[in-house]
């Protein structure tokens, strides 16, 4: 009996120390050895950043390491200067930043010189689209961690607060010091008072790990819940009541951040209502937010029906005003001109305002992007439109250089990236997409690393310990680096150009199914519905052809960027054929770099797609032997979908194009295997 009894208890212990549901993120490695931490202060931020460094200490076991506060004017901000005995820093979140760096640095076995670290933007931000009622716009990771019960209830739970410190652990773990806390879509019932006290709750737990926190607001919030006749920013009640939520605001949350602000944008109310402009509209609120330091992050996300092109209604928006904003507000500007595309090219305003502060948004959900279900690493994406090129000040203006405030002297810096987290026990829906809330809060601290290195990072400290258990390796393991590292590696590296491939290659953009933007949908265009939601406005093939012409015969997009750019994007000779189809309208039989026509070049193209998501899952497949059972499966089944899908992509768009480029599908390639018209009837499955 009592064998059966510790038997049993064994067997749990083993079944519990390898259930792996991947709530641990990237925070995984338990220390090695003792640390004897030196630190002359205390405080709440000191005491977690001491705690992490004995309970992820990889160092030399009974070793001694310093924290030290101290003015060094090489240190920029919660910069910090790191030895391996040592972490001096200006600020108290400086030394937590570099014990995570050092953590870091040990744990995926880089050395350390002695060396300083600052940060590329001041802000860096998550926002989350989640709404009072606890749904997430555009969120697939399961309900929202900060909202719930259908906005019943507010009371703050144990619950509550031990996963928000989970949450502020994980972001401080990789330098994200910002929250936005709801949907940019937003009810005017954050500011009530109710609301505000939960805000402030939630405040009061990530303040310690430097997290501040931000709200979107309506901007119709006056006369919605103030009781005004009006929301005109220039009318003196409008005034005054921002002024007095400012304060109410700041009385509860003395460090709150500021506000993000959807206005006049996809039916959102805003200052152009009352005949304003967008810099009327935001500077009110800076101005009601400036005694208190916080900010404004004012969204250039405009676009109105009528126009001929959406590609190039933020930049004739925004640039008039450039110099008309106030210092505490800074433009939000998505990275590319339309809508977080698979790929776009970057928005042209990055470098065209110049006196104003602009700021990048990314989407780390990925709405576009094949959701919690394909595997995408957005690291790619995410380097190559920093590392862009804008020419506004002479070659080398990249996007990065334009907004950290390398070139221009902006008075604030920041990036926000709209986030993937839910309460998902894994967080974000799908295992890999963890790596993307890593990738941008490390792109954020460094707009200089290469998302290649960022991979390799978040391969080890999310699968490395496992690695060890499972086959009594480490990551110095030779066998665990070239059979599954590097598989790995290749596997991220590789999936977003394989998304590309089988959903929108050469240059498409927003062809997907209506509304939910996760399969295929080129042919929708219902009677009524706003042409610039409709896929048709985008592809525009017809019998003679396919693209949007931005060209200097088309809209003329292409003049809205510094040349040589402009130049080099008009001359279809020179346009990057990964940007073909977003400048140009061309011909099925244009010849292309490869001597394919470009009917063929598309079904190539498709095709690829599919065959490097193939090869994804059965790269994933060989590294069986190396992960936890539970997430192995868990993966390994999103990856049969994600080929599932790709496969209706493909036959969507070949079938769909091919009506009008009325050309067969060239030999060598799959043919398709759905119809049409069934595609059409019944909307890509979601598993
Ligand atoms: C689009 C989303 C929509 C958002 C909007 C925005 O489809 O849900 O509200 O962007 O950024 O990508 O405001």
């Amino acid at each position: 009996m009592k064998t059966t009894i510790i038997f049993s208890i064994l067997i749990l212990m083993i079944i519990c120390l390898h259930a792996e549901d991947g709530h641990s993120l990237w925070l995984r490695n338990k220390s090695k050895g003792s640390v004897h931490v030196v630190c002359k202060k205390t405080s709440p931020t000191l005491t977690i950043a001491r705690q992490e460094l004995e309970k992820g200490w990889h160092g030399k076991n009974g070793e001694t390491v310093l924290l030290s506060i101290q003015e060094n004017n090489s240190i920029i901000g919660d910069g910090f200067k790191l030895t391996p005995k040592s972490i001096q820093a200006n600020t108290e979140l400086g030394i937590l930043y570099g014990v995570y760096e050092l953590l870091r640095r040990q744990q995926v076995g880089q050395t350390i010189k002695e060396e300083i670290s600052n940060p590329s933007y001041e802000r860096r931000i998550l926002n989350h689209w989640d709404n009072p009622d606890g749904t997430i716009e555009r969120g697939y990771a399961g309900l929202s961690i900060f909202w719930h019960q259908g906005g019943k209830s507010l009371d703050v739970t144990e619950n509550d607060k031990k996963l928000w410190n989970e949450y502020a652990r994980a972001n401080a773990s990789i330098g994200i010091n910002g929250a936005v806390l709801n949907n940019v879509n937003s009810s005017p019932l954050m500011l009530t008072k109710e609301y505000l006290q939960r805000v402030k709750a939630i405040a009061g737990v990530l303040r310690h790990y430097g997290i501040k926190t931000y709200l979107s607001i309506k901007y119709s919030s006056p006369s919605l819940i103030g009781g005004l006749k009006t929301s005109d920013p220039l009318n003196d009640d409008v005034i005054k009541w921002w002024k007095n939520k400012a304060t109410e605001i700041y009385s509860l949350i003395p460090d709150f951040g500021g506000f993000l602000v959807k206005a006049n944008s996809e039916g959102q109310a805003g200052p152009q209502d009352y005949g304003r402009t967008h810099a009327d509209g935001a500077n009110l609120l800076a101005d009601a937010i400036k005694p208190y330091g916080g900010i404004v992050m004012w969204r250039a996300f405009v676009y109105n029906p009528n126009d001929i092109d959406r590609a190039m209604q933020a930049y004739n928006e925004f640039m008039p005003l450039d110099g008309q904003f106030h210092d505490n507000v800074i433009i939000q500007v998505k990275n590319g001109p339309v809508d977080f595309q698979p790929r776009e090219p970057f928005s042209p305003l990055f470098g065209a305002m110049k006196k104003t502060s602009v700021m990048p948004e990314l989407q780390i959900t990925q709405e576009y992007l094949g959701q919690s279900i394909h595997l995408v690493y957005l690291g790619t994406m995410w380097e190559e439109f920093l590392k862009g090129d804008t020419y506004q000040e002479g070659k080398g203006s990249t996007v990065a250089r334009c907004t950290d405030g390398s070139i221009f002297k902006q008075n604030c810096t920041a990036i926000a990236g709209v986030a993937n987290i839910g309460l998902d026990t894994n967080w974000c829906g799908h295992h890999f997409a963890q790596s993307n809330w890593y990738a941008f809060g490390r792109l954020a601290w460094n707009n200089n690393l290469t998302s290649e290195q960022i991979a390799d990072e978040w391969i080890k400290l999310t699968f490395g310990k496992v690695a060890k258990e499972k086959n009594n390796s480490s990551y110095s393991d030779k066998n665990w680096q070239i059979n599954f590292l590097a598989p790995v590696k290749q596997i991220m590296l590789q999936s977003r150009e394989a998304a590309v491939n089988y959903m929108m290659p050469l240059g498409f953009h927003h062809i997907f199914s209506a509304n939910e933007h996760y399969g295929p949908g080129p042919w929708w265009a219902p009677k009524g519905v706003r042409k610039d939601w409709t896929p048709p406005y985008y592809h525009k093939a017809d019998s003679t052809g396919v693209g949007f012409d931005r060209t200097t015969n088309g809209t003329n997009a292409v003049s809205q960027y510094h040349e040589p750019l402009s130049s080099k994007y008009n001359d279809v000779k020179t346009c990057p054929e990964i940007y073909l189809l977003w400048f140009h309208h061309l011909p099925w039989n244009y010849k292309m770099k490869s001597g394919r026509i470009l009917w063929d070049e598309i079904c190539y193209r498709y095709d690829l797609g599919i065959q490097q998501v193939r090869e994804i899952k059965n790269t994933w497949d060989s590294v069986k032997p190396f992960v936890d059972n539970e997430r192995f499966t868990h993966i390994q089944n999103k990856l049969l979908s994600q080929c599932e899908n790709a496969q209706i992509w493909k036959d969507a768009c070949l079938l769909y194009f091919q009506q009008f480029s009325k050309k067969p599908i060239p030999a060598g390639i799959e043919q398709p295997v759905h119809k049409l018209d069934e595609l059409i009837n019944n909307d890509m499955k979601k598993r």
